[in-house]
């Protein structure tokens, strides 16, 4: 597959997907979006690939959507052609895990790519924010709402009304990413996370995705319920026999279902 706005590669079990806008700091047009949601496609049938990162460049991970595409756009139309998000969420409902390895910008729709991820790694260099108030606009593609999610109403609230950028530590801080690294080191770190998650049993992992990420769909109740009947449903994997077999043994488990 030829994509013109992303670069597709693989590292032993890891997809990994990479932003190349360059001349405009990585900014999501309607192409991108969609060469995105063909990547994720191809990676989720691949039995090769056990887990996928999302990278930028070093200076962004995306600057937001692309300002000059959506400039002269109007309404009825940007509602008629499901501008720009009609395959966003592509990213979101993927079902293998997936890491965002995020330096530089994140901004607007980047940011909220960002959030699509299961979880976000950041460079030291990292920025997010929400700045759509600046150019008249909020939020489109979840800022308002997984943003609220992640880091609560008053952090979220300052970011999409203020426009203001947070750095990587306070990121980290507020619950926004999972760990921060050193910028040289961020490839390199997200790979080696999303290949640990790929040497597990990945119907497990999925498992274990659906079960997270119920955690916002859901009342606590549902949940507990919904994680249960996945738990004893593991019981019938032969990864389950595996992995705890594995344990009483004393060796490393070698999970069966890649
Ligand atoms: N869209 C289009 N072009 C952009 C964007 C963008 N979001 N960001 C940067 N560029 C371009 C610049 O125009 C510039 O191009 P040129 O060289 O041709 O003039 C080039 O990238 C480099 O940018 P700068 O010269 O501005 O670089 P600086 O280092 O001086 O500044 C900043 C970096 C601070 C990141 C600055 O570029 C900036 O403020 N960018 C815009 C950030 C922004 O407002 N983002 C939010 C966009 S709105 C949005 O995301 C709505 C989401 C709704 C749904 C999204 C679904 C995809």
């Amino acid at each position: 597959m030829a994509y013109k706005n992303i670069k597709v590669d693989t590292k032993g079990r890891v997809g990994i997907i990479t932003l190349d806008r360059p001349e405009a700091l990585n900014a999501l047009n309607s192409a991108l979006v969609d060469e995105m949601a063909q990547a994720v496609d191809a990676f989720e049938a691949d039995d090769e690939i056990g887990a996928i990162v999302v990278t930028g460049s070093a200076k962004a991970f995306a600057a937001g959507a692309d300002i000059k595409e959506m400039q002269g756009k109007s309404w009825p139309g940007t509602y008629r052609e499901d501008f720009i998000t009609r395959n966003w969420e592509r990213l979101a409902s993927a079902r293998k895990p997936t890491i965002a390895a995020v330096a530089g910008y994140a901004l607007g729709g980047g940011c909220e790519m960002a959030m699509m991820c299961d979880f976000i790694i950041a460079a030291d260099t990292a920025k997010f924010g929400q700045p759509e108030i600046t150019l008249g606009v909020m939020p489109g593609a979840g800022g308002t709402q997984r943003l609220t999610r992640f880091v609560g109403k008053s952090k979220a609230m300052d970011l999409c009304l203020t426009g203001r950028m947070m750095d990587a530590e306070e990121a980290e801080r507020c619950g926004l990413v999972s760990r921060v690294v050193a910028a040289d080191d961020l490839l390199d770190e997200a790979v080696k996370a999303a290949e640990k998650v790929a040497s597990f049993s990945l119907p497990i992992a999925m498992m274990t995705k659906e079960s997270v990420n119920r955690a916002y769909e859901t009342t606590l109740a549902e949940g507990i319920r919904f994680e249960r009947r996945l738990f004893h449903a593991m019981f019938g994997t032969e990864d389950q026999k595996e992995g705890m077999t594995a344990f009483a043994e004393k060796r490393k488990a070698s999970f069966k279902h890649k």
